[in-house]
């Protein structure tokens, strides 16, 4: 059931990163999946905010070829995904893989800039990769451990490392982009 609710995940995440839906993630995937933020959001394309948006992206894609072994082809299957990504939970690199692009993405949802993202600035970073409101709400709730109607980047990076580490069916941190 571990294994499964692992590859399940995985498989999930990769549907997504999979931007332009060929079957394999390339970085050519990571640059549209920053680009589609950046639009959706209304940044300007050369802002501080959009480079470090792309770059955290890049610094993602990077680390994740570093991680589950690729074939040299410079793009990942959907089964070498999962299944790298299910053998070695090693939760300090993937806090180094993932810290970047939170706090890229926060930055960008921050639209009123109080360095957290309430419920309609997260909803509208969700919009941004086709998540509905009504979805992109109920993650929201999940991920708003205190409830305090505010999602820090402690909570953000929170759920981020259990969506990757954690084998509990019931941890918030599987919901981060929407049910699996
Ligand atoms: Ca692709
Ligand atoms: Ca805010
Ligand atoms: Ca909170």
């Amino acid at each position: 059931m571990t294994a499964d609710l692992m590859r399940r995940k995985f498989e999930h995440r990769f549907d997504l990163l999979d931007t332009d839906g060929d079957g394999y993630i390339a970085q050519t995937d990571f640059t549209a999946l920053a680009d589609r933020l950046i639009d959706g959001m209304g940044e300007p394309a050369d802002s501080d905010r959009s480079r470090a948006l792309r770059d955290a992206k890049e610094h993602y894609w990077t680390s994740l070829t570093a991680l589950v072994a690729a074939d040299g082809s410079g793009r990942i299957s959907r089964d070498d995904f999962a299944t790298g990504l299910a053998r070695t939970p090693d939760a300090s690199r993937i806090s180094a893989m993932v810290r970047p692009s939170v706090e890229a993405d926060l930055a960008l949802a921050d639209r009123d800039g109080d360095g957290v993202v309430d419920v309609d600035e997260f909803t509208a970073l969700f919009h941004a990769i086709g998540v509905s409101a009504p979805e992109a709400q109920e993650i929201f709730r999940t991920l708003d451990r205190d409830g305090d109607g505010e999602l820090t980047l402690d909570e953000w990076l929170a759920a981020a490392l259990e969506f990757f580490t954690s084998t509990d069916e019931t941890a918030p941190g599987n919901r981060i982009l929407g049910r699996v």
